[in-house]
């Protein structure tokens, strides 16, 4: 978000389809890649039972990933570029060649699988939103951590039912199962293989899946060492800037 101002919802003023909010997304992204920021994968949103039922959905939401919101694994982000930032532990798989929409066998496209952290952030006023809103803020992705690739060659990847843990300064704050993602996070794959061919997304290879949120999302701190940890797959970590004082000098 360049400005990091909260706004009301565009559907109080201007009511809008799914389609056409899917739309409002392709164009928001079509002007960040004008800017020489290109989309490296997707993710998907509304994965967990409790959090679609919360939203009152049924089916998941799909945004795009673009290389400036990449933070590097053990890197800092910097939380005054955002409004209300909060961070998930989730499960990250990698393309090893294209994933069209008439594969049968989705999987099959998947190189590698990762731990991952995503940050989420709304510019809406209160994270609050209706369905089309979310989709047009591009699912309220603001960035994402990586953890070690490793290879899913076998499938065999432990992924589908690993204990998940999200931790602040060495304190858990979140405990939960990648079973919490669409009840296995390998699904994701097919998932986002049908939303990305229902609303005209590309996956070629080497493109990045965020399979979704294994734990309830937690507001993100100045100054914390945030770490993931799955089961099976290990850890990944990011650091938030510390608190700048109003002339810019930093606490600590
Ligand atoms: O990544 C997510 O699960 C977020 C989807 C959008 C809903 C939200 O901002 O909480
Ligand atoms: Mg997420």
């Amino acid at each position: 978000m360049r400005n990091a101002t909260a706004i009301t919802q565009l559907s109080d003023e201007h009511p809008l389809t799914l389609d056409e909010a899917y739309a409002v997304q392709r164009a928001g992204i079509a002007l960040r890649v004008g800017r020489g920021d290109p989309v490296i994968g997707v993710k998907l949103g509304f994965t967990s039972e409790a959090k679609a039922r919360q939203m009152g959905v049924s089916d998941v939401i799909i945004g795009q990933l673009t290389a400036s919101t990449e933070v590097p694994d053990g890197g800092t982000v910097d939380l005054a570029t955002m409004v209300h930032p909060r961070v998930e532990p989730e499960v990250a798989f990698r393309l090893g060649e294209e994933l069209s929409p008439d594969s049968d066998d989705p999987l099959s496209a998947v190189a590698e699988v990762a731990p991952a952290l995503e940050v989420i952030d709304s510019r809406y006023r209160d994270f609050r939103f209706s369905l089309e809103d979310v989709v047009a803020d591009n699912t309220s992705a603001a960035g994402f951590v990586i953890g070690e690739w490793l290879p899913f060659a076998d499938r065999s990847a432990s992924v589908d039912d690993a204990e998940v843990s999200l931790s602040f300064d060495g304190q858990v704050r979140e405990q939960g199962s990648t079973a919490d993602i669409l009840g296995d996070p390998r699904r994701a794959v097919a998932a986002a293989q049908r939303m990305a061919g229902r609303h005209g997304l590309a996956l070629p290879a080497g493109s990045i899946i965020l399979a979704g949120a294994a734990t309830a999302a937690v507001a993100l701190e100045p100054g914390v060492l945030v770490e993931a940890t799955v089961a099976g797959l290990g850890s990944v970590s990011v650091r938030t800037a510390p608190a700048s004082t109003p002339d810019g000098d930093d606490h600590g």
